[in-house]
């Protein structure tokens, strides 16, 4: 709580009414479990009004124009980094991805629109997920691409959007949500910090995105993070539909080490982790088969950030999840997986380069420490912070839901 966007409780106006935990007030052992419980019947069936001149909308996605406009809302108007230097470019195949996952409903797609200009103000949007915290596995609400105009920014608008999703969430019976932030907000159940691994150093440097460290050279820092040309594991390809039952067999089995995690259905695995072949590829996966067997399963996605200066996009990876063998041996050990997983996400690097892409990102949760430092992956200055609406946690060790990273 002590980032340098943390408020006294006091000073969350909003927050103070929501339930969840609250900073300072924890000690001791706790019990998991939600913090208030309600009746859908209890649920208010219409929204709460908006001020005059703005109405609520649901916005059909699958309309190419109406996803448009979301693109550009958030093309225009969504996290920029501290200096105002990038900001996140979701393109609408990224989009389709992450708000059009299985179980997806119209009605979570919820935006603002202004009455007289038709113009998109405001958006937020979940869809559903299963979230094991321990032993306890709940569905929950993941909320994403909140955004507000800048014309409209604090006018307590953002609170507005956010009950009205979690009513929508309330009367599918959903009480919990699932959401991530840069900003510090009552209360992180875990925060993880940025790293980046340069895959086009020239670029990152002329758009300012990697400094020359002092008594370098431009060329020493290209000869630091060159890259061999082919991959190095034996039995790396590409995943394919046949390989998912496999591969959520796996994942369930090694993400069962960390104290929060989803849980994949056959469905949800074929949505998250196999590429689209008929639009513009945002998920890149990969498995280890030796002797029929999938040992090993990584991924990456790619969402662009605008280089406000220049009009340019940089292109950056993000490592999603990935699951070894050599994490489940019997007694566990260590060294084995640092090895293996150094492999695998050097190989996960010469593929992400191969396809263009500017730097690979990954933050401090699963077993990232075990290679971030070897692979050459720098601290960057960003942090997210994890969240549950309506459940109180005792403090999460361990990995986190990468996917949520989006
Ligand atoms: S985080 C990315 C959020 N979006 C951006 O940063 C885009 C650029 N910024 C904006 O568009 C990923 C605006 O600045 C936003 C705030 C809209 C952020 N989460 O309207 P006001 C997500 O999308 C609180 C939650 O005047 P504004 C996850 C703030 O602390 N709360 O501000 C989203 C204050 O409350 P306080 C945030 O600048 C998860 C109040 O908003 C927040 O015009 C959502 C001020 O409102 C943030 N990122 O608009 C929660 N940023 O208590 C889901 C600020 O301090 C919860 N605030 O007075 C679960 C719901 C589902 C439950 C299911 C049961």
């Amino acid at each position: 709580a002590s980032g340098k966007n943390a408020k006294d409780m006091g000073a969350y106006k909003f927050w103070q009414t929501q339930p969840v935990p609250k900073f300072g007030e924890e000690g001791g052992k706790v019990e998991d479990g939600p913090l208030k419980i309600q009746k859908v019947e209890d649920i208010d069936k219409e929204p709460q009004p908006l001020v005059a001149g703005f109405e609520w909308v649901t916005v059909d996605l699958m309309d190419d124009g109406e996803m448009k406009e979301v693109y550009e809302l958030l093309n225009g108007h969504y996290v920029e980094d501290d200096e105002a230097m990038f900001r996140f470019n979701y393109i609408p195949e990224v989009l389709r991805w992450a708000m059009m996952a299985p179980g997806w409903q119209r009605k979570y797609h919820i935006g603002v629109r202004a009455s007289q200009s038709r113009k998109l103000v405001a958006f937020i949007s979940a869809i559903p997920v299963h979230i094991r915290v321990r032993d306890k596995t709940f569905t929950s609400s993941e909320v994403n691409f909140l955004c507000v105009h800048k014309k409209l920014r604090g006018k307590r608008l953002a609170p507005v959007l956010i009950k009205e999703v979690t009513r929508v969430s309330n009367l599918d019976g959903v009480w919990q949500g699932l959401y991530t932030a840069g900003v510090v907000l009552p209360r992180p159940v875990s925060t993880c910090r940025y790293y980046h691994r340069a895959l086009n150093w020239k670029k990152l440097h002329a758009c300012g995105f990697s400094p020359l460290p002092a008594g370098s050279k431009p060329e020493y820092q290209v000869r630091k993070y060159a890259l061999p040309e082919t991959t190095a594991t034996k039995g790396l390809r590409e995943m394919q539909d046949e390989d998912v039952d496999a591969v959520v067999g796996l994942l369930k089995r090694y993400l069962a080490r960390y104290d929060m995690a989803p849980e994949f259905t056959a469905e949800e695995a074929r949505h998250w982790f196999l590429p689209k072949k008929d639009s513009k590829q945002v998920i890149w996966s990969y498995v280890v088969e030796n002797n029929g067997k999938i040992t090993d399963f990584f991924s990456f996605f790619c969402v662009e950030s605008s280089i406000i200066k220049n009009n340019d996009v940089l292109r950056v990876a993000y490592l999603f999840y990935y699951a070894s063998e050599t994490g489940l041996s019997e007694p566990f050990d260590k060294p084995s997986l640092k090895t293996r997983l150094n492999a695998l996400i050097n190989d996960a690097l010469i593929l992400a380069k191969r396809a263009k892409l500017d730097v690979f990102n990954a933050l401090s949760l699963m077993d990232n420490a075990l290679f971030l430092e070897q692979q050459k992956f720098g601290g960057g200055d960003g942090q997210l912070h994890y969240y549950l609406f309506n459940y109180r946690a005792s403090p999460i060790s361990g990995g986190v839901d990468a996917k949520n990273q989006l």
